[in-house]
């Protein structure tokens, strides 16, 4: 059957340490006359000329209760409010039988597409979903301080706990259930944690000693063997910040473009894939247009084109 995907924006950039007033999504959107690319004419290209069938959704804008929300310095009240509008959103999405992309936004937006994914996939079907979570970092930070960009997986494993945060059993992740993919820089409480919980940690390390393509061959084998379906959760500062440096927290040292783009089509490719996220760019940042010509790639590739 052929695949339908859904565009979902999601501009909430209020919980990391660098934030912006501006529509992140907005700016993948938007032509540019660097490198003369815009997610919107590409979706057209794709539509038009190659019968993709991809929709933008717009935005699952930020309401005036979650600003408020930010305003007061509340920011577990403004995520969990906009993490369930975000979700009502993606729900709709995967009840019409599509794959939602949800392009962010901070990393915390996952909390929203992640309970979505796991409300509709593991609670109502009992099926079992496998996340994949490509990032320097491994947002399971479980202390009160830092930023809630860097939690959103500690909130979904329920390893928070603070601020009334409870995520229902049936759509918690669990952490056998996580891969990381690229982590390169660990709080020393999320580095206990990873090894307390055993979590998957294909890490810069792991890539460098097996190699790229081989560490792909693991996962996907993994995935075929033991799960239904599986999401993608996408941190730009995955990539290596000697080059990709449009977001708040760039890191040397890790992923290059092809490996993003070859992992990116190839998760995606797979029949289980479900919907993914691509988070924290920052086009404001991006001083020359070549992470925006990379995030555009790495969408197409999820729509089944490896350019
Ligand atoms: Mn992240």
């Amino acid at each position: 059957m052929k695949k339908g995907f859904d565009i979902i924006g999601a501009p909430f950039n209020q919980l990391g340490c660098v934030t912006t007033e501006q529509n992140t999504v907005d700016g993948l959107r938007e032509m540019d006359e660097r490198s003369w690319v815009g997610l919107t004419d590409w979706v057209q290209v794709r539509t038009q000329r190659w019968a993709s069938d991809i929709v933008d959704l717009g935005d699952v804008v930020v309401t005036a209760e979650v600003k408020n929300f930010i305003d007061n310095g509340d920011k577990d009240k403004a995520l969990y409010n906009y993490a369930n509008d975000l979700k009502s959103t993606l729900l709709n999405s995967y009840q019409n039988n599509r794959i939602p992309i949800t392009i962010g936004g901070d990393h915390s937006i996952a909390v929203g597409t992640l309970q979505a994914t796991m409300e509709f996939y593991q609670k109502e079907q009992g099926k079992k979903v496998a996340v994949v979570w490509v990032d320097a970092h491994a947002d399971i930070n479980n202390s009160l301080d830092s930023n809630l960009h860097g939690k959103p997986l500690a909130l979904l494993m329920n390893q928070y706990h603070h601020n009334e945060w409870n995520i229902p059993t049936d759509l918690e992740v669990k952490p056998e259930d996580v891969y990381y993919i690229g982590v390169r820089d660990l709080m020393r409480n999320e580095f206990d944690l990873i090894n307390e919980l055993n979590i998957t940690n294909y890490d810069m390390p792991f890539i460098e000693k097996h190699g790229f393509n081989t560490v792909v061959e693991i996962l996907i084998a993994k995935l075929e063997q033991d799960y239904d379906h599986v999401y993608l959760s996408f941190d730009y500062d995955a990539l290596d910040g000697s080059i990709f440096r449009a977001c708040a927290t760039p890191n040397v040292g890790g992923l290059t473009a092809r490996e993003a783009l070859h992992l990116v089509h190839t998760i995606s490719s797979s029949p289980k894939f479900v919907g993914a996220d691509f988070v924290e760019y920052m086009p404001e940042l991006d001083e020359n247009g070549v992470s925006k010509e990379l995030m555009i790639k790495l969408i197409d590739a999820v729509w089944g084109f490896r350019a």
